[in-house]
């Protein structure tokens, strides 16, 4: 179809003040009576025709104002009422629709036996006719009616108003009613046989809130940190932005059957059950932190998204980058500040960065789509929260308080822009924003270098800075924006020089009293003086900007950033340049000896005593895909992951006693907790033995083999499981038997197994994901299935980037062969193919023709149609 424009945003023609829903469902016949109080919009177009979305549905009745209509007037794609009244009406539409045969997952369908809803972002018309965009706000009440034995469980937005028994049946009901105006894609209903953890909660105004947790039956245990997650975040959005709930209720529902991670429905986030199991013998440290980050993330959705929504989907960011700005302060809060914002950045490179330097780049708020679920993205989200955090570097984080509060203020109820955000803090700041804008409307990640000079002689060290943005799809030119460096002269010794006055150096107050230096221009000079010699700049400390920076930092400086900057960010940053470094080095065929590090990486796995989860961080190299972005073009990843693990090699032998002494330290760690001191322990010996084995294989494998027989958690097992993955071999394979066997009962551990087959760097990996393909255990109607054999190896740097085209072929029959039953997670998987121009001219040839497979395939889904045209453009 025609892409949408921003350009073309019109304010809807009618509003709906009310939406009655009666629902009776059924396996495969669910009856929907929708009853909608509709009203010219004052702002509109007087008279004009009405037109309600629907996808693939059938009406069965329709009546205006109590008066029949024909059905002729229902497409399956839309409802037309040629000339509405000029006034205040009520439209019934009737429609049925059959769960069972919903393969998408989007609209009513079924996980399980369990009956639920996915609306975001055009699921709710899938299910009635309706203005199915997100400025059409308006309050829902639900009634769900069901067999009591199919659903006794029947579950709505926003607060339970009646329920019982439909006399002289076996059926039931419930009323739900949703005061808080709000669009169709968070609506939601849960009907089905769960079980539930219930807690309760109280604001700080005193308003009791009834807490649960739904789960498939039998496993309300694994819901309780979910639970506790969850009461952390209510806590910590009163006291952090001072936003408490509003609802009597509020239930979380997880399904295993689930296109994304979770969905903000008012007062009824339903989940991916990934996001809310887990038990020390099921769920690594990973899992856990994802479900306190998402519980969180969806919670908080609750303001940002919810009570002010988006005025079209190309605000989508304005939602999602708040609220993942928002999960990241949060988690930051409840763990180690420097390690989350390491693991953030780390995620960050290795996809948005991704995703912007190849044929997907798009800006965060884009400017047109042809798939808006194509748009959930690494930029929209994770770039967007890099600009809210760069909101509060560049005004400071009083005008930052006060530009949020201004926005919760003045947007509460209404669907809002970026714009509007963006107003907040001007006035909050009195700032000129309008450069800062740019973020928003630029794709592609901007370079900074910096390049220094010192003279010995009048003690001046000048400071070089340059930037610029790369070309994007659509693109072609790009002009500055305005990049917030955080900066701080650190001597030789280890102290940090003092920048004296502002002005001499060229910098204005507030970048002095800020930290922060502002490169808003091509390139500019800064100039500091009575400068120690050997003193090295630190720059974008706490990564300040989404920006990749290259300075002209020697070793010995990276060395002494890595080893006395007082931000731990740049700490760790530093040792991953010089890594990375010491890779490309090997790469080229030059010396890539670890010795100059030795001293710094002692002092890290010292230091690991106190903060290990740090000393994890610094002891894990950057991703091969980091590294091929690097690099930037004709990639060979076999030579890339080669030259990767001989500098892990290197490390691992050089301080093989030491981590020795790491892992000998941690045998009696006592008993398994998944809180951050726990998790970081286990990271930090996780990682020494990662390094180990990859000096001594063989004895790092009988190391991997005793953990994994001797572990009594999920995360030191996986860990000695991946090391096991590394050396072929019968142990391995008989490990892996052993692991399957162990958990074959436990859905989200049988993924953990597929994902790590399809990781195996070797040539018989894409043999053995067939094979798993056959296994009984796989399905592609699954998601987490599919995510974690097919998606698992599309993140295989080498395997899914053969030479011979073995891989793509593999991802891109995986993905014909799905699109027709859910083209969703058919497009997510082509997304695999983000970076395939960085390779080599063989493999890129090999890449193109699989996408041109896919292209050329007849009835193509919208999703998949629009990422492959996009990553052939
Ligand atoms: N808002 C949802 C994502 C919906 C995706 C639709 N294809 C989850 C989230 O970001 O919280
Ligand atoms: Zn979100």
């Amino acid at each position: 179809g025609q892409p949408i424009r921003l350009s073309d945003y019109r304010v809807p023609d009618y509003l709906v003040d009310a939406v009655d829903l009666d629902i009776h469902l059924h396996e495969t016949a669910t009856r929907i009576r929708a009853t909608l109080q509709l009203r010219p919009n004052p702002a509109g177009v007087a008279g004009a025709p009405l037109h309600l979305d629907g996808d693939g549905l059938v009406a069965t009745a329709i009546a205006l104002d109590g008066e029949p209509l024909p059905l002729g007037i229902a497409e399956p794609e839309r409802l037309t009422l040629a000339e509405p009244p000029r006034r205040a009406f009520t439209l019934m539409v009737e429609t049925l629709v059959d769960p069972s045969a919903n393969s998408a997952l989007m609209g009513l369908y079924r996980s399980g036996s369990a009956f639920c809803t996915q609306c975001e972002a055009e699921g709710f018309r899938r299910i009635t006719y309706y203005l199915d965009r997100p400025d059409v706000l308006s309050v829902f009440t639900t009634r769900i009616e069901a067999e009591r034995a199919v659903a006794p469980v029947l579950l709505g937005n926003g607060n339970p108003v009646a329920a019982g028994d439909v006399p002289g049946t076996d059926r039931h009901f419930a009323v739900w009613h949703d005061p808080h105006p709000k669009p169709s894609y968070l609506f939601a209903i849960v009907g089905g046989r769960l079980d539930v953890l219930r807690d309760a909660t109280t604001t700080g105004a005193g308003r009791p809130v009834d807490l649960a947790v739904y789960v498939e039956p039998g496993k309300t245990a694994q819901a309780a940190y979910a639970m506790d997650a969850l009461k952390r975040a209510m806590h910590w959005d009163e006291r952090v932005f001072g936003r408490a709930y509003d609802l009597d209720v509020f239930n979380v529902v997880a399904v295993s059957d689930f296109n994304m991670g979770a969905m903000e429905n008012k007062g009824l986030n339903i989940f991916n059950d990934k996001y809310v199991l887990a038990s020390p013998e099921l769920a690594t440290d990973a899992d856990y932190a994802g479900i306190e980050t998402v519980i969180a993330h969806e919670y908080f959705h609750n303001w940002t998204g919810n009570r002010i929504t988006c005025r079209d989907w190309f605000q989508l960011s304005l939602k999602e980058g708040l609220t993942v700005y928002r999960d990241q302060e949060f988690s930051a809060d409840q763990r180690s500040r420097a390690v989350k914002r390491i693991a953030d950045v780390r995620a960050l490179r290795a996809r948005q960065f991704a995703e912007d330097g190849g044929p997907l780049a798009h800006s965060v708020r884009p400017d047109a789509y042809s798939e808006i679920n194509n748009f959930y993205t690494a930029t929209i989200y994770e770039k967007g929260a890099e600009i809210i955090r760069m909101y509060r570097t560049l005004v400071g984080p009083e005008a930052f308080d006060r530009g949020m509060a201004l926005y919760f203020d003045r947007y509460d109820g209404t669907a809002a822009t970026v714009e509007d955000f963006l107003g907040c803090f001007a006035e909050s700041s009195g700032r000129d924003l309008s450069q800062f804008f740019r973020w928003y409307v630029q794709a592609g990640t901007p370079r900074v270098t910096a390049t220094t000079r010192y003279d010995a002689a009048t003690r001046v060290l000048t400071l070089d800075l340059a930037q610029d943005t790369p070309p994007t799809p659509g693109q072609p030119v790009k002009r500055p924006v305005v990049v917030p460096l955080r900066f701080g002269l650190v001597r030789r010794d280890g102290t940090e020089q003092p920048v004296r006055t502002g002005a001499e150096a060229g910098l204005s107050a507030t970048e002095h009293d800020h930290g922060v230096i502002e490169l808003s221009t091509p390139s500019r000079r800064l100039r500091f003086e009575d400068v120690a010699p050997g003193t090295v700049p630190s720059l974008l400390r706490g990564f300040s900007a989404p920006v990749r920076l290259t300075t002209d930092a020697t070793d010995a400086d990276l060395v002494t950033l890595m080893t006395h900057d007082e931000d731990a960010f740049n700490r760790w940053d530093a040792a991953q340049t010089v890594l990375s470094r010491l890779v490309l080095a090997g790469l080229r065929g030059g010396p890539a000896e670890p010795a100059p590090l030795r001293a710094a990486l002692s002092a890290v796995i010292e230091t690991g005593a106190r903060d290990p989860a740090f000393a994890a961080q610094v002891l894990t190299l950057p991703a091969v895909s980091e590294l091929a972005h690097e690099i930037g073009r004709d990639v060979d990843p076999d030579a890339l992951h080669a030259a990767r693990e001989r500098v892990r090699a290197g490390i691992g032998t050089m301080l093989a006693p030491a981590f020795r002494a790491v892992l000998a330290a941690g045998r009696n760690a006592g008993p398994y907790a998944p809180d951050a001191a726990g998790a970081g322990a286990r990271a930090f010996r996780n990682a020494a033995l990662s390094l180990l084995a990859a000096g001594d294989p063989e004895n790092g494998a009988a190391l991997a083999l005793a953990q994994f027989d001797g572990a009594d958690n999920m995360t030191d097992r996986l860990a000695a499981l991946s090391v096991l993955g590394l050396v072929p071999g019968a142990a391995r394979e008989a490990a892996l038997a052993r692991f399957y066997s162990d958990f074959a009962d436990h859905a989200l551990v049988v993924d953990k197994w597929f994902a790590l087959q399809a990781a195996i760097p070797e040539a018989d990996t894409p043999e053995r994901v067939r094979r798993l393909m056959e296994h009984p255990a796989f399905s592609l109607a699954v998601p987490n299935r599919v995510y974690a054999l097919i998606g698992g190896f599309g993140a295989n740097p080498t395997q899914f980037n053969r030479p011979d085209g073995a891989g793509y072929d593999l991802v891109a029959s995986v993905v014909i062969l799905l699109d027709g039953k859910n083209p969703q997670v058919a497009s997510r998987l082509l997304g695999a193919f983000r970076s395939w121009r960085l390779m080599e001219p063989g493999r890129r040839a090999k890449a193109e023709a699989a996408l041109r497979r896919v292209s050329g395939q007849p009835a193509l889904s919208p999703d998949v149609k629009d990422i492959a045209a996009r990553s052939l453009g």
